[in-house]
């Protein structure tokens, strides 16, 4: 387990070094925003956007000036039913945007894949940090890729692949359940070579759960927050989300804070976001009350 640094009075989360490299992340005061930069034809709320270099740079760079502080960047839809992409194609997709974000951007990008060929192929042109949706169930070299390139690696939990993971999500107890899951993955991260304070885990909201499993995951945050190792999630807008205000995509931006702000509330540290300046402001006023606390 990552030691923790002193818990301050002014805050009921967890305080860690994210390290990343030479370079490091305090967590635990200020809650941070991983901004969304999908650069596929399908994804579920962005899809086709930005899929031109030129407007993911010029998209990334805003997200940044908007209070981003680090830009994930997918180039394989995993919504639910997604056609899987091959590695040659998705490193198609991210590498020119990575490239020219690598040189223009001030915060690390994180590249959101399954597979270690297009990890590799991501940490090679400049990204930091590779965010696993399987948690090293698709593809375990990804840990041994990540330890040799000193990188970040997020662990999330899903239930089956994007194909068949809404099908039919089945858990004897979904917190529990998950929590014990990221354990697993964490203890394979460990074995890999991967720097313990160089983790994050992430429950994975809406992979392989049911609207009322996403919110049993929201209301024991702490569970995971507990595990040790800093937390992240990525609930904007997830369908979950849509089915409790019955909204489309377009209308979950205030469900989606909503949803943000229980989960710092349970002690998450990051959110993986494509609304960022919404974000940036939420978290600055919940940070500034946890801060006001003591
Ligand atoms: N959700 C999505 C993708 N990657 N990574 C983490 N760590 N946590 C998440 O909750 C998460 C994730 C799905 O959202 P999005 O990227 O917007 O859609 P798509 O998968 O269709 O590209």
């Amino acid at each position: 387990m990552p030691k923790r640094s002193k818990r301050s009075s002014a805050s009921p989360r967890a305080q860690y070094r994210f390290k990343l490299g030479r370079s490091a992340f305090e967590l635990g005061r200020e809650t941070k925003l991983m901004g969304i930069l999908n650069v596929t034809p399908d994804s579920f709320s962005d899809g086709g956007r930005y899929a031109d270099p030129g407007r993911a740079e010029a998209h990334a760079l805003k997200m940044e000036a908007e209070g981003a502080h680090c830009i994930d960047i997918g180039g394989e839809s995993t919504r639910p039913g997604a056609t899987p992409v091959p590695a040659l194609e998705e490193i198609r997709r991210i590498r020119p945007v990575i490239k020219r974000l690598a040189k223009k951007l001030k915060v690390p990008i994180s590249v959101d894949t399954m597979k270690s060929e297009t990890a590799e192929a991501a940490l090679d042109c400049g990204a930091r940090i590779v965010n696993d949706v399987s948690g090293l169930e698709y593809d375990p070299k990804i840990a041994r890729v990540a330890s040799r390139y000193r990188a970040g690696l997020v662990l999330m939990h899903m239930q089956g692949t994007p194909q068949t993971m809404q099908r039919a999500p089945r858990y004897r107890d979904a917190v529990a359940d998950i929590a014990a899951r990221l354990k697993r993955s964490v203890r394979a991260a460990l074995d890999a070579g991967v720097d313990q304070r160089s983790i994050l885990i992430d429950p994975g909201f809406g992979f392989g759960k049911t609207p009322e499993h996403n919110l049993q995951l929201l209301a024991g945050m702490s569970a995971f927050a507990g595990l040790g190792y800093p937390v992240l999630v990525g609930l904007s807008r997830k369908s979950f989300i849509g089915h409790v205000l019955e909204a489309g995509v377009e209308g979950r931006l205030v469900g989606s804070l909503a949803a943000a702000a229980a989960a710092v509330r349970g002690g998450a540290h990051w959110l993986r976001v494509h609304d960022v300046l919404p974000h940036a402001q939420l978290v600055r006023i919940l940070d500034r009350v946890e801060a006001a606390r003591c």
